[in-house]
């Protein structure tokens, strides 16, 4: 019993990761279809106990009888094919960024803003946005301080993994290491310059105004998500040779005072949040700990000195950008409509 679900983007680093949450939460369904492209349509692969071909996105029927398509694989497949989705009584929930600021469409994190699926049904095709990996992961932590003290302003300054830009992009930072090691040129396909042992500014283009995309991901998503077009949002988003978790430094301002203990208490109380704040020990989040995890891991919560009567807080954060920054939030969606 259960929805019949497609996966969009199958054989990809999320497509993947979708397979392995449904499986880990045990997401009932009654069928389930995996669609790529073209390149990989044939090709068999094995979950739970079958296998299963993949199909060619693009063939038709590709979404006849289908509930739920969490679709990842770009946004220019999601503008292609989710509006044929739709057609079909699909609910998309997708996980580029071709949708996010579309005022028709829910920008959704589970465990931040719920409501704004409240109009969202299955069997009434619609798309629900799931948000850039970093504001997701972002968000996870200010929003429970958010709700207490109101954030005014937020600067976040991110460290991210090379999984954001794909699979292949992990496979050029293993490749990469091992030919830097050996003395050789590095292989540089995904990105421009060399990635192992060094970090440089994100490669989402850049816009006139001075930031990249993605920066602006985080401004205008954080506003849609909160609900909140004054809040003031700015970042820097740089590319580290990590391989599947987002590091971030949260700069926070709010609105009335909220100590670094209250902090602490509102944090350790919400879902989907660890706290690893060890200050004898120099203990605090990494990306290595968070990977494969589902929880978002903060800590270096502590009193930002340079702002007056406890209005600021410095935190710093660690998620599975694969995971709670992709497939983890979209499959939560998912379960949303089940509800
Ligand atoms: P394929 O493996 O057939 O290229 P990643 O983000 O890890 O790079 O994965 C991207 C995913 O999106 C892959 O599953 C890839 O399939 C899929 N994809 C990319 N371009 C297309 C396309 N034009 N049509 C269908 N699927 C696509
Ligand atoms: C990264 N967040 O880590 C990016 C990639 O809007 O979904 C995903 C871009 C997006 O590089």
């Amino acid at each position: 019993d259960g929805p019949s679900v497609a996966i969009v983007g199958a054989t990809g680093a999320v497509g993947q990761e979708f397979l392995r949450v449904i499986t880990d939460r045990d997401f009932p369904y009654r069928s389930l279809r995996l669609l790529a492209s073209e390149r990989s349509a044939g090709k068999r692969l094995a979950f739970e106990d079958r296998e299963y071909t993949v199909q060619d996105l693009a063939a038709p029927g590709a979404f006849d009888g289908v509930d739920i398509a969490l679709f990842s694989a770009g946004g220019g497949v999601s503008r292609k094919f989710g509006p044929a989705a739709v057609a079909r009584g699909a609910v998309v929930v997708d996980n580029s960024s071709a949708f996010r600021m579309d005022p028709e469409v829910p920008l959704v994190i589970p465990e931040v803003n719920p409501e704004a699926m409240a109009n969202v049904r299955l069997g009434q095709g619609a798309i629900v946005a799931n948000p850039n990996c970093s504001t997701i992961i972002c968000l996870m932590a200010a929003t429970p301080l958010h709700r207490h003290a109101k954030v005014l302003r937020m600067v976040v300054s991110t460290y991210q993994a090379a999984s954001g830009a794909g699979a292949a992009a992990m496979e050029e930072l293993k490749l990469q290491t091992k030919e830097v090691l050996e003395g050789k040129a590095p292989t540089c396909n995904i990105f421009k310059q060399q990635y192992a042992f060094n970090i440089f500014s994100h490669n989402a283009p850049v816009l006139e105004n001075g930031y990249n995309e993605e920066e602006m991901k985080m401004v205008k998503e954080t506003r849609k998500i909160w609900n909140d077009k004054d809040v003031k949002v700015t970042a820097t988003c740089i590319r580290v040779p990590v391989m599947r978790a987002h590091a971030e430094s949260v700069n926070l301002q709010f609105e009335k005072a909220l100590d670094e203990d209250t902090a602490r208490e509102i944090l350790r109380a919400a879902p989907g949040v660890t706290i690893v704040d060890d200050r004898a020990a120099n203990r605090f989040p990494t990306p290595l700990e968070v990977s494969d995890k589902d929880d978002v891991a903060v800590g270096r919560i502590r009193q930002d000195l340079s702002q007056d009567d406890n209005r600021g807080l410095d935190i710093f954060v660690c998620g599975d950008q694969i995971r709670k920054g992709a497939a983890l939030n979209a499959v939560q969606i998912a379960e949303m409509l089940l509800k």
